[in-house]
């Protein structure tokens, strides 16, 4: 599959009809989400930021992911991979985001504390981890795929 991107966009793929190419401004047009958080990072300590983005959910059901939703078991083999501009690479359990399971408000931020992150790429954000290592900026692709395609 061609994986060339535009510049500052993310490549949506995977269990999907056809990848997008989702820029900022397909996020901007989903339902505007905030989060206050707060994290430690292992190297910089103590944390905290204000994030605005999509939810990870919206922009997964917007682009009519191959997911089986008439039942909810079918749902939870599915992963989603997320990789940063310097190959930083962190999955999120589809159970985690998903309304009947864990429901987190996982976003795609595209902004910062008030600073639009058009330049480098919308960031993930997962407000319950503790830690700040899946909060990754910068994202180049998300990757939808079934666990068993991974073994
Ligand atoms: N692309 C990318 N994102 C990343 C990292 C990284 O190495 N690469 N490090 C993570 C870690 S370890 C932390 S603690 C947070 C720090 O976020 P901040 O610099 O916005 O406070 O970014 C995360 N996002
Ligand atoms: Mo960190």
């Amino acid at each position: 599959m061609d994986t060339t991107v535009t510049a500052g966009a993310v490549l949506l793929h995977g269990r999907f009809e056809e990848p997008v190419e989702l820029t900022m401004a397909h996020l901007r047009a989903l339902p505007e989400h905030r989060a206050e958080v707060s994290f430690d990072c292992l190297s910089a300590g103590p944390q905290r930021h204000v994030f605005e983005g999509a939810l990870l959910w919206d922009v997964l059901r917007a682009a009519r992911p191959l997911v089986d939703f008439k039942g909810r078991k079918q749902r939870l083999r599915h992963l989603v991979a997320v990789t940063g501009a310097d190959g930083h690479l962190v999955v999120v359990s589809w159970a985690e985001f998903d309304p009947d399971f864990g429901a987190q408000p996982i976003l795609l931020a595209t902004t910062m504390d008030g600073r639009p992150l058009d330049a480098e790429g919308p960031q993930l954000v997962v407000p319950t981890d503790v830690c700040g290592a899946r909060y990754v900026s910068g994202i180049t692709a998300v990757r939808l795929a079934e666990a068993a395609a991974c073994a």
